[in-house]
């Protein structure tokens, strides 16, 4: 398990803009996911303590946009079953994380309150992978 605790620059983002993607089958794909989490886990990925939970699944961060109060700790699980993902804050200038594998995690804290786009660096373009934290006050 991979840990990544990084603090948040003071910059306010702005997201980038989400593709066209059809809601309903993003719940669809986000609830399969939660599915995953279950079965590797045994317990529902809201039931976390002390962290917010974002699944990385079939080509989709879930859910899309994430809105957590200010001090949240996001951490981002992988439960797709072949495909490695990222998190990529570009536009706060931050680095691309490593990729993530299957069951493989990373952690972020945000303690600057905004709204934070990011990208999934190997499927942000092909696929549209692309999500959001709103981090309130
Ligand atoms: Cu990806």
């Amino acid at each position: 398990m991979k840990d990544l605790c990084l603090t948040v620059a003071a910059l306010l983002i702005a997201a980038p803009a989400l593709a066209e993607t059809d809601p309903e089958k993003i719940a669809a794909i986000c609830a399969e996911a939660e599915d995953r989490y279950v079965e590797i886990y045994g317990h529902p990925s809201s039931e976390e303590e002390g962290v917010a939970v974002a699944l990385m699944y079939k080509y989709t961060f879930c859910p899309v946009t994430l809105d957590v109060p200010v001090g949240t700790t996001v951490r981002w699980v992988n439960v797709d079953k072949r495909t490695s993902h990222s998190t990529w804050f570009r536009d706060a200038g931050q680095p691309e994380s490593e990729r993530l594998f299957p069951e493989e995690t990373a952690e972020q804290t945000f303690d600057v309150p905004g709204e934070y786009g990011y990208l999934c660096g190997p499927h942000w373009e092909s696929r549209d992978m692309i999500g959001k934290v709103i981090v309130r006050p």
